[in-house]
């Protein structure tokens, strides 16, 4: 299995930090946007705030009463979700050049599988353009992660918070999660962090010692999961499968053959003409699919599925014509029609 690398860019404070683009004048004050306070009365929550008010201990989620309590001269703003609404669509216009692979989680976060790089230093250099790119056109400052899959990606920019970037490779992965707080593994709500710290589980090194079975005897199946993200083990993939596309080509012989030359001389063209369009427009490959139908219709088919790769030639063929001497090996029938389909991003 090929390596994965994965990188998660979330915006820093981004409802409050859109506000504060348009009215520069709250630049370096506590910016709260959410529900109205109405002098401390007020009963909804925080939306958001800016780091300065972060320093009162105003977070996400809380009444806008005890925001009002913590800090009663910062800025109170309400939601303007159309404004963050078209500043997200923007910037994730910018996020979705980056790779194929793309996932778009929330109005401020995404994922990208730059596995096609192949290495952690282009991707971070990678990284450095999309920020870059990002505060030029957007004038916003964003946090990315990079690591082996998204679970560490997310942890890893968490970490990197704000304006910050942050590569944690695979070798790097337990030495990472080890000093921190259970919390930060998504998942692990404050109910489950009050049970495992009744426990004297506290920080994720302590998590990774429990037993796999002690964990699921507490919580169950999510238990299970627990203990695999505890050791950095995430294997979900980027890409979506409805996202997935494919560029084939197929064949059907004058007369049904079993001329191995006439073959495979066919097929070399079904793969030339598909690599060609790979070429144009696409990143990386993730699988390959051999069809073959035989004399009386039979149709039979072969696939290799694999983590997205940048796309080479002798790889295509080799792996394709493979397939296709293997499902003529197994079928002596004259064959009708060969063709290829490949898994492209
Ligand atoms: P987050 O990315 O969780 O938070 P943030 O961007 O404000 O701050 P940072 O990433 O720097 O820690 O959420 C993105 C936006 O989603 C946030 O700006 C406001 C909105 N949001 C809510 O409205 N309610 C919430 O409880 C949370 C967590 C976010
Ligand atoms: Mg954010």
């Amino acid at each position: 299995m090929r390596n994965k690398i994965v990188l998660h860019v979330d915006m820093d404070y981004f409802f409050a930090q859109i506000e504060e683009r348009e009215n520069p004048r709250f630049r370096g004050k506590p910016v709260v946007a959410g529900a109205d306070p109405k002098g401390g009365r007020g009963r909804g929550v925080v939306s958001t705030c800016n780091y300065e008010a972060r320093k009162y201990g105003i977070g996400s989620a809380m009444p806008i009463s005890k925001a009002f309590q913590l800090c009663p001269e910062a800025i109170f703003l309400p939601v303007n979700h159309e404004l963050y609404e078209n500043t997200s669509r923007s910037i994730m216009e910018i996020v979705k050049k980056y790779s194929k692979i793309w996932k778009i989680v929330s109005l401020d976060e995404a994922y990208l599988d730059l596995s096609f790089l192949r290495n952690f230093k282009k991707a971070e250099n990678l990284a450095k353009r999309l920020k870059r790119e990002i505060f030029k056109k957007e004038k916003l400052t964003s946090t990315i992660g990079i690591g082996p899959n998204k679970l560490i990606a997310k942890i890893v920019s968490g970490e990197a918070k704000p304006n910050g970037l942050l590569v944690i490779e695979p070798a790097g992965v337990q030495k990472f999660l080890d000093p921190l707080n259970i919390e930060k593994i998504p998942g692990i709500g404050p109910k489950s962090a009050e049970i495992l710290r009744n426990l004297g589980v506290k920080i994720i090194k302590d998590l990774r010692k429990l037993k796999k079975s002690k964990l699921k005897e507490i919580f169950g199946k999510v238990g299970e999961d627990i203990a695999e993200k505890a050791r950095g083990i995430d294997e979900s993939e980027v890409s979506s499968e409805e996202i997935v596309k494919s560029i084939g080509k197929e064949h059907t012989f004058e007369k049904d053959t079993r001329e191995p030359e006439i073959i495979f001389s066919t097929f070399e063209k079904i793969i030339k003409n598909v690599w060609q369009e790979i070429q144009e427009e696409h990143f990386s490959i993730q699988g390959v699919n051999v069809i073959c139908r035989f004399q009386g219709f039979e149709t039979k088919s072969k696939q290799k599925s694999f983590l997205p790769i940048e796309p080479k030639l002798e790889f295509l063929e080799k792996t394709a014509k493979k397939l296709l001497l293997e499902l003529l090996l197994k079928n002596q029938k004259l064959v009708r029609l060969i063709g290829l389909r490949v898994k492209v991003e």
